[in-house]
């Protein structure tokens, strides 16, 4: 986030089901807004926005007639946009390939896809169908936020017809990790129609990196802090945890119909502990798997016989789909067979409830319940978790909750279990039914206070503020890329000057990055290409590097060129001679004091590693594990600004590294020698991929030519281009214009 707190004047909002529930009444239709969850959370936007919401009715009318009403009731009295499909298109979209195939692959349930061309046909279809839904109501610069695995084609589509538009994505389910979703016979076309978006989202950290390794093994895009180039726009990769309506759940308990039932239920289970659980039928929330464990938990620990019942409330789901109905009977069966095996007259070890409970009986559930047994063999986020603690204000009461479930990333307080490990499960029932009060308070009090920071509007003023964000920084002044034309322009303006300055960055820019510092040798062709550059009488080229002299040196020497290393710090000109101080630097023995400080993050950082160069200290993680470098770079960089503070050292993060240096080094400093020769250069480009880089973009005249590698955000260059290959190519043609 970066400090805005804009709003779109309009809004598109687009997922699968509308958040209106649509039934026949007496002879006409009625409309049953849904409450909880996304839907308030959203609609709560409404206040702030104009917004409108596009998505299926879930109701099936036969006339066109019946539809023209449905939509203009929708319309009028929800600002929401029906899209009516044929049952068999719906079936085959929605049960077919939504369900059947990427809900269990992306759950780790590789066994349960099923991968029919008739069934992708129609998804790819019915997309397209919301599509032109969308384009019916979006102007060209409205902002669109497409929800869920549903509709992974969607943000492409609309790209395609709407370039100027900002365009969010939200998965709220995991994306799962790259040898799961390389098996999927659409993987290309589905990460291309995620890549039409300006923002994708994941509800962890987890999932966004396996999306981005995606990305690279399959696409060939490579990321950097989240950011994917593809060329001509930039997208956005990144974390938002969607949180629960804490104050709704918080104020349950002075809501006197749910007093009343709490009481009621107390009455029932009369003294004996209670464990809950809720969740809808399906699969993957391990749900058969958690009878078993309690049926162990009953067979081993006899104790606890006739002193503690579980509450299963299991909400009805895809009820069509013949997986789910194998499931609703072997739970059936499996509950069952426990309540039979150890039951006793006036006890009953399992209490099932099959159906979908309002609001206030859902609450006094969770207000009765000792332990929250929350444990799904894969779940995006589950709010079942969240919700438990949000409602039990004194915080009492334990969780126990499932490592697979994206939630279990911000509720490391709770009894966090491996859901396939029987044993684990029934030791964690012992330890939770046995919890002190002041424990449980102690884990619960930290839990409720990160829920409350951030809740459900908190997630969507984030994504909605990032989708902003991105707007203002396309409609900022971003370097142009370098299309043939302006290249064209560029070697004009080369082939007629009278005198050249080449000023080069080498990381990056002349080679590609390698694993570490010593593997980026320049190769002969480069070397070639650079002295040519040089053997005109009119021209000169300067490497500009972070590197230090000797390695400079070492690998440019022979090209004839004139070298910078160190950001500035030395040079060498003149195609020869010896090497020179650029000036005195005196800053104290700032490296002495800060070493220990950069000691401790390359101890913490297994991969990364501590460069010490005459002016400066540099921390690599390019070696590192990708998201824990990421991590750590912050880190780092947090600390050492409160050590730099008043003083004249800069901190840079650039490609992989955290640099630590004096700020009179910079590379727009270094190329004043060259910037200021006479007579003068009519001719200068300068071409870096690196933040050190901006320095030099910006000491240059206003008609050089800048150019910027990679992603063109917050760059000062007036042009950017994608890679060092295309670098390489430029620098060749350069050589064949005279
Ligand atoms: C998907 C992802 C992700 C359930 N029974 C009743 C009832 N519920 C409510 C719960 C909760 C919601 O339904 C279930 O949400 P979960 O997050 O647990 O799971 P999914 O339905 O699978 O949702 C999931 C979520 O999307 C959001 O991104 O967290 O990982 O799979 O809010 O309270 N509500 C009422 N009566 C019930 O009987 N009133």
């Amino acid at each position: 986030m970066d400090g805005h707190n804009h709003v779109p004047e309009r809004l598109i909002v687009v997922s699968n089901r509308l958040p209106v529930t649509v039934k026949r009444a007496g002879g006409g239709f009625e409309y049953t807004p849904s409450v909880g969850g996304l839907a308030t959370t959203l609609n709560a936007l409404r206040e702030d926005m104009e917004m409108i919401w596009i998505g299926t009715p879930g109701i099936n009318v036969g006339s066109a007639d019946e539809f023209q009403r449905i939509e203009t009731d929708l319309r009028e009295r929800f600002d929401s946009v029906p899209l009516q499909l044929s049952a068999e298109q719906f079936d085959k979209y929605y049960l077919g390939f939504s369900n059947g195939c990427i809900w269990p692959l992306f759950h780790y349930f590789p066994q349960f896809a099923h991968y029919d061309h008739e069934e992708w046909e129609a998804y790819r279809d019915v997309n397209a169908r919301f599509c032109e839904k969308v384009l019916e109501h979006a102007g060209p610069n409205d902002t669109i936020w497409v929800h869920d695995y549903h509709l992974m084609l969607l943000p492409a589509m609309i790209r395609e017809a709407l370039p100027d538009a900002i365009i969010g994505y939200f998965l709220h389910i995991p994306f799962p990790s790259y040898e799961i979703f390389r098996t999927l016979p659409w993987r290309e076309e589905i990460l291309r129609g995620l890549i039409g978006s300006d923002l994708v989202g994941f509800h962890s950290y987890g999932y966004a990196r396996h999306f981005l390794s995606s990305l690279l093994r399959i696409l060939g895009l490579d990321q950097d802090f989240g950011r994917v180039n593809l060329g001509d726009r930039t997208i956005r990769v990144d974390t938002f945890p969607l949180g629960v309506d804490v104050e709704r759940f918080a104020g349950a308990r002075e809501l006197p119909e749910v007093q009343d039932e709490l009481e009621n239920l107390r009455e029932q289970v009369a003294g004996k502990k209670v464990i809950l659980s809720v969740d809808r039928l399906d699969f993957t929330k391990g749900i058969l798997e958690r009878m078993e464990a309690f049926e162990r938990f009953l067979a081993t620990r006899p104790e606890w016989l006739g002193k503690v019942s579980l509450i299963t409330l299991l909400v009805p789901s895809r009820t069509q789909v013949p997986e789910y109905q194998q499931l609703k009977k072997q739970v059936d069966e499996t509950i069952g067979r426990i309540n039979g095996e150890f039951g006793l007259p006036g006890w009953t070890p399992i209490t099932y409830l099959y159906r979908f409970l309002p609001f206030e009986k859902l609450a006094p559930l969770y207000l009765l319940a000792d332990v929250g047994l929350v444990t799904p063999l894969r779940d995006g986020m589950n709010l079942v978790a969240k919700e438990y603690i949000a409602t039990r204000t004194d915080d009492t009461g334990v969780l126990i909750l499932s490592e697979t479930a994206g939630a279990a990333a911000e509720m490391g307080e709770a009894i966090i279990v491996n859901p396939h490990d029987e044993e684990m499960i029934v030791e964690a029932l012992e330890q939770a039914l046995n919890l002190s009060l002041e424990d449980q308070v102690e884990r619960n009090r930290v839990m409720r206070a990160r829920l409350k920071r951030y809740d459900t509007n908190r997630w969507a003023a984030d994504f909605i503020t990032q989708m902003e964000a991105l707007r203002d920084i396309r409609r900022s002044n971003l370097p142009r890329r370098l299309r043939d034309d302006l290249r064209q322009s560029l070697l004009n303006a080369y082939r007629e000057a009278d005198r050249r300055l080449l000023l080069l960055d080498y990381d990056g820019t002349l080679v590609k990055f390698a694993p570490t510092p010593e593997g980026a040798r320049p190769d002969a062709e480069l070397i070639k290409i650079l002295s040519e550059l040089e053997q005109p009488e009119n021209n000169q080229v300067v490497v500009i590097s972070g590197r230090d002299a000797e390695t400079l040196e070492g690998w440019l020497g022979q090209a004839g060129i004139d070298l910078v290393a160190e950001h500035g710090a030395r040079f060498r000109k003149d195609g020869g001679g010896g090497w020179k101080e650029a000036e005195e630097i005196t800053v104290g023995n700032w490296k002495e004091e800060l070493r220990p400080v950069f000691d401790v993050f390359v101890d913490r950082t297994p991969g990364a590693l501590l460069e010490e160069k005459g002016h400066a200290l540099v921390w690599h993680y390019r070696r590192a594990e990708p998201g824990l470098g990421l991590q750590r770079a912050a880190e780092l960089t947090e600390t050492l600004e409160g050590y730099v503070a008043n003083t004249s050292l800069h901190i840079l993060q650039g490609h992989k590294v955290v640099e630590v240096k004096p700020s009179m080094v910079s590379k727009g400093r270094a190329a004043q020698p060259w910037l200021h020769e006479k007579p003068e250069y009519d001719f200068i480009l300068a071409i870096g991929d690196d933040v050190t880089d901006e320095a030099l973009f910006e000491a240059l005249p206003e008609d050089g030519w800048s150019v910027k590698v990679g992603i063109p955000e917050r760059s000062k260059a007036r042009f950017f281009v994608s890679d060092s290959a295309e670098v390489r190519r430029l620098l060749k043609d350069l050589q064949d214009t005279d």
